[in-house]
């Protein structure tokens, strides 16, 4: 279709997980002193109360995020678009939400003149880059997410997010995630909860490509196929696709995983997902002061070299 014509030629995206949970850089040091290790799902799975998760949030500081610099990455890896998580499942809002008080400028230790969705906004556009956001239907902050009786409080609550990111950076693409979420057996996310949400968000602006993880995965739903941390064997016929996957693994920056992948195996990566017809968005993690890892940019660059030597870029 005419929304998705200029997506599919992107071919290469950068996706980053940056969230409260960057700032523990996946370690959580328990009041007995062992230790519980993971990225973005640390909340849940340490089960890290929710007032010490609130007290961490508190103190983040991500100071030397460098959108000039992240932009830059992008671009010199050959990359035509980046798809930022502006609200994981921890409900955290990166923007300046004005629906609650549990984001970046509210809850943090961060400069509150500082908005790193518009400063990534306006880097990615000095670049010739698009911009896109992740964003969680699911939802561990907000108490009415849970209640089957409440949610439709909580979908208020997150068509009004929604409509924040697209009136104030006006992003290419939807990137959802969460709607299996398992924490509503009672009352799952429906297929009409997602042609809903759909429906909403070609209302606030037809021309946002939406992923199918808005719905229940059918050929109908989104735009776009969403496989995970794999390539499909053969070309996905009636629905364009997008392999998402992690440079070592991880999403959420985590000091401890040095299961970097090589330069080699993430360019043959990157061809065989272009010879089969899909997009490769290769996530990195920035840590809690904001910096993507130097083993990363380092595996971005190489690519990049690599498209350039062989005039693909
Ligand atoms: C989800 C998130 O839970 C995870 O933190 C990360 O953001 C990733 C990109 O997306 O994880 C998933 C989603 C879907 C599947 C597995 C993990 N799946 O379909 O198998």
């Amino acid at each position: 279709s005419e929304r998705t014509r200029a997506w599919r030629e992107d071919r290469f995206g950068m996706f980053i997980h940056f969230g409260v949970y960057s700032h523990l850089e996946g370690e959580y040091t328990r009041p007995d002193g062992t230790v519980c290790r993971d990225a973005e799902w640390i909340k849940r799975q340490c089960r890290i109360p929710q007032a010490e998760y609130e007290r961490f949030a508190a103190e983040f500081n991500p100071a030397e995020f460098d959108a000039e610099a992240i932009a830059r990455t992008a671009k010199e890896a050959g990359q035509r678009y980046i798809v930022i998580t502006s609200k994981h499942h921890d409900g955290y809002a990166l923007w300046p939400t004005k629906v609650n008080r549990w984001n970046l400028r509210d809850h943090s230790s961060f400069d509150k003149n500082r908005d790193i969705l518009a400063e990534l906004k306006a880097a990615t556009e000095r670049h010739g880059i698009k911009l896109g956001f992740y964003y969680s239907i699911w939802d561990w902050n907000d108490p009415d997410a849970v209640h089957p009786s409440t949610f439709g409080r909580y979908k208020e609550r997150m068509y009004a997010q929604l409509k924040e990111l697209v009136d104030n950076y006006q992003p290419s693409v939807f990137w959802f995630d969460g709607e299996w979420s398992t924490d509503r057996p009672s009352n799952p996310w429906l297929t009409q909860d997602g042609e809903a949400l759909e429906a909403y968000v070609r209302t606030l602006d037809p021309k946002i490509v939406v992923n199918n993880r808005v719905g229940k995965r059918r050929l109908v739903d989104g735009d776009t196929g969403t496989p995970e941390q794999t390539i499909p064997a053969e070309p996905v016929s009636g629905q364009l696709w997008e392999s998402c996957m992690t440079l070592n693994g991880s999403w959420g920056y985590a000091k401890w995983d040095n299961r970097w992948k090589s330069p080699a195996d993430l360019t043959r990566n990157l061809i065989s997902i272009a010879g089969r017809g899909g997009n490769y968005l290769l996530n990195v993690g920035p840590d809690a002061r904001g910096r993507i890892p130097a083993e990363s940019v380092d595996r971005l660059r190489a690519m990049g070299s690599w498209l350039v030597r062989n005039r693909q870029a």
